[in-house]
This record gives C-alpha cells, sequence and structure tokens, in this order.
C-alpha cells in the first residue's frame, strides 16, 4: 500500500456502510476516494456500466469538453496532476473517459462501486439515524450518509412532440450515445436542438450525412472553440506552477483563472472594444468565460452586454453566405451569455454547405414525428435518423427522479415543487445527513465543474470528519439557513440578466418546471469563503446532534 492507498475499510458486501454515494462521474469518483481515506465505509452505486458520469453518457460526434483540460482535470493529488499528459486544449469525450478510468484504477476504485445499479429510493429512518437506500437491482443498504453525486446534465430530455415511437428510423439522444458509434454515412439525419451538443455535433454529422436537416427553436452565440494540441512545453509550465493556477481558479468567478475585468464596457471606446472581442474570437488560447469576463458590467448592463452580442452577430454574418441564414442564425432575443454561451468548430461554416438546410421552428414549429421522419406545421420531411441534442432536466432532474424522502417521509421533489431551496446547495432541511455535490443554489454549472466539484467534495468530507470528531452523528440545515440562502441566490440572480432568458437555468426547457434561476451567480471564489467561514463558525445555519 502506498500512502495515497489506505487499507481497505469497507466490506464490500455489508448491508450498512458509513456513505452511500450515488452516481461515479467526476464526483462520485472523488466522494468515494476522499470518504474513504477518512475511514468511512463507502458504497457507490452507478447506473451506466462503467465510470466516467457526463463522459460515460455523451459519446456523441464531437463531444468534448470546453473548459481547458489544464483546468478540466483534478487537482487534489499532486502526483496524478503531474502523471496524466493531456493531448489537447479541449480533450474529446474518449481521452476524458480514459481519464476518469485511470482514476478509477489508480486509487483503486472499482472494489466499492456497484455498476449498473440505478438507486431507485432512499428514505429517512428517524429511529435509527440512517438512510435506507433501494436500488433497481434489489439492493437494500443503510447509511449514516447519502451524498447525491448524480450530476446537474444527466437527466435527459426527449422534447414532447407526438409521434416517436412510430419513427421507422433510427433515434438518439446526445446524451445516451450508443457505445459502438453511429455512422451516419449515406443517410439523410435530422437534428433537433442547438446548444452546447448539438453545436459540437452537428459539424461532424453534416461530414457524414447525405441531407442534414437542423431544427433550431432558439439560435445561440457559438463562439470559435480554437481547439489545438497541447504544446508540450505549454503543458510543462503549466504543471510547474499548477499550486498557483489551482487557487487562481479557486478565488475566481468562475472557476477558471482568468484575469479579472478592470472597467465597464461602456466606459471603453467603440475601437477599444472591438479591438478586445477580436482579441478573444481569434485567440488560440481563448476561454470559454473570456467574452462574459472582459468587463464588469457583461452579465448585469444589457447595453454593455448588446456589445459582445452585435459583435458575434456580425461575425456570424461574415461566416455564413445565405443573409436569411445568417440572420436565423443570430441571436436576438437573449443577452449574451445567459443561455451557456457554445464553443464550437466549423459551426457556422456547415450552414453554407450544399447538404445543410437550417428550419426555424419558432416559426415552423415541430408538429409530430411520423413514421418516416417529422412534419412541422409546414411542411413533411424524411429522414432515415433523427438525433435529439435537446438536453436535460437540469440541476434537479437527477435528484427529483430518486424518491427521497426525508423526515416525516417529505419527497423531496415534493418539498422542491414550487423550485429547489437548499443551504449553499449542499443540504436540504428536513433531510438530514444528505449532501448534494454541485446541488441548485450552488454555482456549479456556471462555474469549472471541476473546482466547483472538488471544493463541494472536500466540504462534504471535512463536515462528516468534523461530525465524528465531535462525537456527533447528524447534520441538518436549518430550515431559517435554507430560507435565507434560497432568498439570497434568487436575489443575487435577478441582479443579473440571466433571468431575462429562457433557459435551463431557469428551468424554462422543461414544460411545467417552475420558472427559478437554480445556479448561485455570487462567484466560484466568495461562495467558496461563505462555505468555508460557515464551517469555522460551527457550522452556522446546520443542527448538529
Ligand atoms: O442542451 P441544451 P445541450 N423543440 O439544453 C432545443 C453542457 N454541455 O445538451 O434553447 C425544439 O443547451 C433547445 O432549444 P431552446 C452545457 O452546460 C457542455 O446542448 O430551449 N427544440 C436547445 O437548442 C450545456 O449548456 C458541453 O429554445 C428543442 C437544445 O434543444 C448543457 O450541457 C457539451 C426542444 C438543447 O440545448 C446542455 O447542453 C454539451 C423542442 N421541443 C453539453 N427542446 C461542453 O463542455 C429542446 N430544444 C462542450
Amino acid at each position: 500500500q502506498t500512502a495515497s492507498r489506505p487499507p481497505a475499510a469497507t466490506d464490500t458486501n455489508s448491508r450498512d456502510v458509513d456513505a452511500v454515494v450515488v452516481g461515479a462521474g467526476l464526483s462520485g469518483l472523488y466522494l468515494l476516494h476522499r470518504l474513504r481515506r477518512q475511514g468511512l465505509t463507502v458504497r457507490v452505486f452507478e447506473a451506466g456500466d462503467g465510470v466516467g458520469g457526463t463522459w460515460y453518457w455523451n459519446r456523441y460526434p464531437g463531444a468534448r469538453v470546453d473548459v481547458k483540460s489544464m483546468d478540466y482535470s483534478y487537482s487534489f493529488d499532486p502526483d496524478l496532476e503531474q502523471d496524466w499528459v493531456w493531448t489537447e486544449k479541449y480533450p474529446p469525450q474518449e481521452e476524458l473517459l480514459r481519464y476518469l478510468e485511470h482514476v478509477a484504477d489508480r486509487f483503486d476504485l472499482y472494489r466499492d462501486i456497484r455498476l449498473e445499479t440505478r438507486v431507485t429510493e432512499a428514505s429517512w429512518d428517524d429511529s435509527t439515524d440512517r438512510w435506507h437506500v433501494r436500488t433497481d437491482r434489489g439492493d437494500q443498504v443503510t447509511a449514516q450518509f447519502l451524498v447525491m453525486a448524480t450530476g446537474c446534465l444527466s437527466a435527459a430530455k426527449v422534447p414532447e412532440v407526438p409521434g416517436l415511437e412510430t419513427f421507422r428510423g433510427r433515434w438518439y439522444h446526445t446524451g445516451h450515445w450508443p457505445r459502438e458509434g453511429v455512422d451516419f454515412s449515406g443517410r439523410r439525419v435530422g437534428v433537433v436542438g442547438t446548444g452546447s451538443s448539438g453545436v459540437q455535433a452537428i459539424p461532424l454529422i453534416a461530414e457524414q450525412a447525405t441531407e442534414l436537416t437542423v431544427f433550431q427553436r432558439t439560435p445561440n452565440f457559438v463562439l470559435p472553440a480554437r481547439n489545438h494540441p497541447i504544446d508540450p512545453e505549454h503543458q510543462r509550465s503549466v504543471k510547474a506552477r499548477y499550486g498557483e493556477v489551482r487557487e487562481a481558479a479557486r478565488q475566481s468567478a468562475f472557476g477558471i483563472a482568468v484575469p479579472a475585468p478592470q472597467k465597464s464596457a461602456l466606459e471603453a471606446s467603440p475601437e477599444e472594444r472591438e479591438s478586445r472581442f477580436e482579441q478573444i474570437w481569434y485567440d488560440e488560447d481563448n476561454n470559454l468565460v473570456d467574452m462574459l469576463t472582459s468587463y464588469t458590467d457583461m452579465i448585469t448592463s444589457r447595453e454593455a452586454n448588446d456589445t459582445a452580442a452585435q459583435y458575434v452577430r456580425d461575425r456570424i454574418a461574415e461566416i455564413v453566405d445565405d443573409p436569411e441564414v445568417a440572420a436565423m442564425l443570430q441571436p436576438t432575443d437573449h443577452p449574451f451569455g445567459t443561455k451557456r454561451p457554445c464553443l464550437g468548430t466549423n459551426y457556422y461554416e456547415t450552414f453554407n454547405l450544399p447538404h445543410v438546410r437550417l428550419v426555424d421552428v419558432r416559426r415552423d414549429p415541430i408538429v409530430e414525428i411520423t413514421p418516416t421522419g417529422l412534419r412541422t406545421a409546414a411542411e413533411d420531411f424524411e429522414f432515415d435518423a433523427l438525433v435529439f441534442a435537446t438536453g436535460f432536466d437540469a440541476m434537479t432532474g437527477a435528484l427529483t427522479a430518486v424518491d427521497i424522502r426525508g423526515r416525516d417521509g417529505v419527497l423531496l421533489r415534493e418539498k422542491w415543487a414550487a423550485g429547489p431551496r437548499t443551504y449553499l446547495g449542499l443540504q436540504v432541511a428536513g433531510f438530514p445527513n444528505l449532501f448534494t455535490i454541485t446541488g441548485p443554489g450552488s454555482p456549479s454549472v456556471l462555474s469549472n465543474m471541476m473546482t466547483s466539484i472538488e471544493q463541494h467534495v472536500e466540504w462534504v468530507g471535512d463536515a462528516i470528519g468534523d461530525l465524528r470528531a465531535c462525537g456527533l452523528t447528524t447534520i441538518e440545515a436549518t430550515v431559517e439557513a435554507e430560507d435565507a440562502w434560497t432568498r439570497h441566490v434568487d436575489e443575487v440572480g435577478h441582479t443579473t440578466l440571466y433571468p431575462t432568458a429562457n433557459s435551463w437555468y431557469m428551468g424554462d426547457n422543461v414544460p411545467g418546471k417552475p420558472r427559478v434561476f437554480m445556479p448561485y451567480i455570487g462567484g466560484v471564489g466568495p461562495y467558496r469563503q461563505r462555505c468555508t467561514d460557515v464551517a469555522a463558525c460551527g457550522y452556522e445555519g446546520f443542527v448538529r446532534s
């Protein structure tokens, strides 16, 4: 055994463990490692037949991360950080999955992970202070702690259009892509959806398909990814000062170490702004958040924001040959960044190809899926394959999919009927010893997920460690702390432009979902400090007993 590999703490068949972790993605893997090192017995349940979470499920053509690999990687183990060699600025899904499988092997995680097992129910037992957890395979396990590491974007959504069951071709959702891949050669393909997944998949599907029709409901702002192989010298230099780079990310607004903006976009002259945006657009080393962090008021002032939005619209008009198609691709109904911006490679260029067609489904709505394709109000389309790049029931979907019952049998799903309520995105009042990694009310999807995941995993590990050190057994957010935090998340959200857009951040993509700004936009650094301070002040806002 090496220092980083503690002796086995878990009796793998025990029906009672210290902690059940749901999900073996980025969060679940680190949680297992961390809690086991603290001496806890842990059981992880994972629905997939492999580890990797997001990077296990999302195997669609072009799937790759849009935060740089050197930033989108674990920092908890200096040896891992130094040993792993990244190949590209934005590595593809296969490489990210290989990395996570390596992590699972390296830290001997598999022995405590039950694959192909979905947690269906978890209920809190007040008489024993334990969670009773059930799975679709009939497992029944009790645990002192339950940690939901189920991801923010994992409950895939197929649109509510009638007729899908009648379609005689093959259909796919980007978030459940077949492991063996799909060959679209010689096929007529329809793609619904133009968010990050669609933007990545469309240019590659267009390379194979004989005809590609893209159904767009809302045009998105797509910045050039400028992906490229990593220069080994650059990789060495980042690794040499990794500690500093990671710390800057932890203190930053979005979990990525970029310089903080210094002035308002409206204080800059038009020429100065143009040159700044130009530099971001063409820079090989640019980041997803560069446009948002270029000036102080990009997400708070419509006028400031529109300077960036117009810059992108102008580039679209330059790239796309047909002015009518260009106009359809230019977002005008939401401020830049209020729906998640996308990074693309040849995205706009793809619409210049003769076999690619764009259909605006706001003007011509999809009416039904037919046995041979898809019908809009105005036209019948014939397809051999349909691809739904239609996103996820974000942030709450994977949590409410499980029957989680807290004190007095209260269902989490019912408690959240009017929108999620949490304290710090970490805990829910009435659900003792339940933790949500990157839960609603935390920076999560507005940040580099790796930075936020590590912060949450470490906070939860410390909270459990501190509880045990004090000889206590339960920790639970108070209703007052939860109310105050939920109000704060909403108030801060409403100081920005985010709520002005229809987005999955607001629950708009799921019919009937309450319209609430779910993530916390107070900034990764300040949020982290708040969590640290709460713990330092004796877990203020939590009852520990
Ligand atoms: O999903 P989305 P996604 N009829 O919800 C449209 C992360 N991610 O899988 O905008 C017609 O963004 C919908 O239209 P509208 C990232 O955080 C990261 O692409 O709702 N259209 C939209 O165009 C991202 O934001 C990476 O009007 C319908 C699209 O489908 C998040 O995951 C890669 C429709 C859905 O876009 C989700 O991205 C991929 C309907 N009934 C994902 N329903 C990277 O790191 C939905 N749409 C690069």
